[in-house]
């Protein structure tokens, strides 16, 4: 038999992650054997990280979905049956041509995220396919917008510098991020910039790995930090170490909330925020004396109902000292809207295909959507790619609930039967990274990727873009936008002014895997202002509810459940068995005295409680500060039958659409032998 030699892919990494890596797969007799970091991007540099260097074992992986599956015993049971490509999309089609005639299109609920972040097989895949339907909008605001909605409030966009710029700064502040676990290519270059004298802080409850390796590690107390913002302005002003000429060229309604800063002096702030006022006094100068301060903002500090005034205000800080007319100072956040822009998106997203009054549901409230009587007309058929909501969205009993609904047509596609396939009527399977074609923007850097696919779909595994083109033929809908193929999708992406101004082609990118987006704002883009506001200039509005809600007698505990653990992405790996191993049970990690006070140790088996839920852990003591509690998110429900998610709130934050799951308090007590609490 002859044999083919070994030959390299160029793809990237789909997580919804800041890092996007561009990879290189090695095929050997069709098969992928190896993927690795491209050693040449400037990001990636040729690592990859704890889970996607295992990326493998997932696309190979003896648990993933490689038929379609039909449910076989009562909802959630996890009892399915194998039935061909046809069947399923036979009977899921009836299903939806009698609920959509019964009760029009928007009885259909589309249900997406960013199980991968491409823009051929993303959360955007279905969105023609829906829109031709009339079915109900999903309002995708979970991550990142709360934060955005609050920065573009103060300076009119999300996007800061760069992550390389900020190898330029001398004074870095990681706020409310923990990059060594969620962004850890950005690490390297926080660590050359440390090399040069910059000193690295971390504003964080929780003593994670980032907070650990810092110089200075600032621990508040969960959701006060816009008042801690505001303290450290008060110092900063009140010793004229603000730069009054940036201030007065760049801003508006500097004067009035200026005025209001009187209130946090260290003391009042130190009384909030609980850290000593000392140390406000000590943060406040080390920020403002060194021009090429950075704030370095990401997303687990949004998910508060004061989520996006907190990034607002912090957003104003190096626009009171003028850290931005100097390299490498300023605020890093997002990226995305350089992708955005670039890229050409609406042709594929087509939301003129929705008509006006179309009603949305936000996805944070998925489970309201699902049980709320007074939905009308009622979502009856639910269609889920790229997310695992019973997991990922919060109250989680409220989703368990409707999706146990005997009249919801439920349709998961998926690698893995997720806590929430496990619902479903239909699993249908979908391809991984390495078997179908994508364009990669990403939110935390400015390279584009081109992820090739390297091998055929394991199984009967389709792509996402394919189901929809599969649908819409079961279906009966011949619109040829409803039948782009996934090369003429590629073509239309990247068919823009913008990128052939940059040099970027198809033929570039399939040669090369990546490409640099040329930023013509230049390292500095805001040294002389020109805020992408209405008028150019930065709007100051003092906070009116600087700290969240509080805690009862009965809860007293405030729970963060964040992503502190290198073996998951978001929900990911949770059905893994190898990243199930490695990254062990799920903890909740308490302080000495607060633990103490319950007579509590490290290594018990305790219950997290609030009146939402009873969600099993093993306790940690140590890692937070008193008064908090953390537990991962990520893990799957599993034997103890419910997740992190199942003790948080399904609110909203203030703007921009997010939840306020991290504003969930919670008692903790010991499990006893006979496995009461
Ligand atoms: N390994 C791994 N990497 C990931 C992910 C993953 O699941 N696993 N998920 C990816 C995704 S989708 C995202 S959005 C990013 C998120 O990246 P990050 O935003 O860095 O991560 P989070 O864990 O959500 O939150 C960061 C920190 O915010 C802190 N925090 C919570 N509330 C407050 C507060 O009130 N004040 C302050 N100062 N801090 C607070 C938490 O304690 C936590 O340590 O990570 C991405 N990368
Ligand atoms: N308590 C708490 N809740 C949180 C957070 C938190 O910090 N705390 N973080 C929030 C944040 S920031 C985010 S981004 C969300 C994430 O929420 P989700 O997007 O729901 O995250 P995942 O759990 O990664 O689910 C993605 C699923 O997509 C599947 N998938 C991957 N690739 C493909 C594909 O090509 N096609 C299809 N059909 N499926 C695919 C994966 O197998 C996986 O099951 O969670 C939010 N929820
Ligand atoms: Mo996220």
């Amino acid at each position: 038999m002859a044999t083919s030699l070994p030959i390299r892919v160029r793809g990237a990494c789909p997580h919804d992650c800041p890092d996007t890596c561009a990879w290189q797969v090695t095929v050997e007799e069709g098969r992928a054997t190896r993927v690795v970091g491209d050693a040449e991007h400037p990001i990636t540099r040729g690592t990859l990280c704890a889970k996607v260097n295992h990326f493998l074992d997932r696309v190979y992986s003896d648990e993933r979905v490689l038929h379609p599956l039909r449910r076989s015993g009562p909802k959630g049971s996890g009892r399915f049956e194998q039935v061909s490509w046809e069947t399923a999309l036979t009977e899921v089609a009836a299903g939806l041509a009698d609920r959509i005639e019964r009760h029009g299109g928007e009885t259909v609920l589309p249900f997406s995220y960013m199980g991968t972040q491409g823009l051929i097989q993303g959360s955007d895949a279905g969105s023609r396919f829906f829109g031709r339907i009339g079915a109900t909008r999903l309002i995708r605001a979970v991550c990142g917008s709360t934060g955005s909605a609050g920065v573009q409030q103060a300076i009119g966009t999300n996007t800061g510098l760069v992550p390389e710029e900020i190898r330029h700064s001398r004074f870095i502040v990681l706020w409310g991020t923990n990059t060594i676990v969620t962004n850890v290519h950005l690490w390297p270059l926080i660590r050359e910039a440390q090399a040069e004298g910059a000193h690295v802080v971390v504003i964080d409850p929780a003593s994670t790995r980032t907070a650990r390796s810092a110089d200075w590690h600032v621990q508040p107390i969960p959701g006060t930090d816009t008042a801690l913002a505001m303290g450290l302005m008060h110092v900063i002003v009140r010793d004229g170490l603000q730069d009054d000429d940036y201030l007065e060229r760049h801003a508006t309604g500097f004067a009035d909330f200026a005025a209001r800063l009187g209130e946090y002096t260290p003391e009042r702030t130190s009384e909030i925020c609980g850290v000593p006022a000392e140390e406000i006094e000590r943060l406040a100068h080390a920020y403002a004396s060194t021009p090429s301060s950075c704030i370095r903002l990401l997303v687990g500090m949004e998910h508060r109902g004061v989520g996006a005034e907190t990034f607002r205000t912090i957003a104003y800080l190096p626009v009171v000292t003028g850290a931005w007319r100097h390299r490498g100072g300023g605020l890093l956040f997002m990226t995305v809207g350089m992708h955005w822009s670039a890229l050409n998106g609406g042709p594929l997203e087509r939301t003129d295909l929705v008509r006006p009054g179309t009603r949305s549901v936000n996805m944070v409230q998925l489970g309201r959507a699902l049980t709320d009587p007074q939905m009308e007309p009622p979502v009856t058929a639910l269609i889920v790619n790229g997310s695992n909501p019973v997991v990922t969205m919060p109250n989680q009993s409220l989703t368990i609930a409707g999706l146990q609904r005997d009249d919801l047509l439920t349709v998961v596609h998926e690698q893995f039967l997720t806590d929430t396939a496990m619902h479903a009527d239909y699993v249908l399977p979908a391809t991984t990274q390495v078997e179908h074609l994508d364009v990669m923007w990403s939110w935390g850097h400015d390279y584009l990727t081109l992820n090739l696919p390297a091998v055929k779909p394991v199984g009967e595994a389709v792509a996402t873009s394919e189901l929809f083109r599969r649908l819409a033929t079961a279906m009966g809908l011949a619109d040829d936008f409803l039948h782009l193929s996934d090369d003429a999708m590629l073509d239309i992406a990247l068919d823009s002014d913008e990128l052939r101004g940059m040099g970027i082609t198809r033929e570039r990118l399939e040669g090369e895997g990546w490409a640099h987006l040329s930023d013509d704002r230049g390292p500095t883009p805001f040294a002389d202002g020109g805020f992408p506001t209405d008028d150019g200039r930065c709007a100051f509005v003092a906070p009116t509810r600087p700290v969240a809600s509080s805690r009862t007698a009965e809860y007293p505990l405030h729970l963060i459940s964040a992503k502190d653990s290198v073996h998951h992405l978001n929900s990911s790996y949770a059905h893994v068995p190898w990243h199930v191993k490695a990254a062990g049970e799920s903890t909740v990690s308490m302080h000495l005295e607060d633990a103490d006070a319950r007579g509590l140790e490290d290594g018990d088996l305790v219950d997290v409680v609030n009146e939402r839920a009873t969600v099993p852990a093993r306790l940690r003591v140590g890692g937070v500060r008193r008064g908090v509690v953390t537990m991962p998110s990520g893990w799957a429900r599993g034997a103890a039958g419910a997740s992190a998610n199942a003790l948080t709130p399904d609110g909203l934050s203030d703007a921009g659409g997010g939840g306020n799951f991290h504003d969930t308090f919670v008692e903790v007590r010991r499990v006893r032998a006979d496995g009461s609490a």
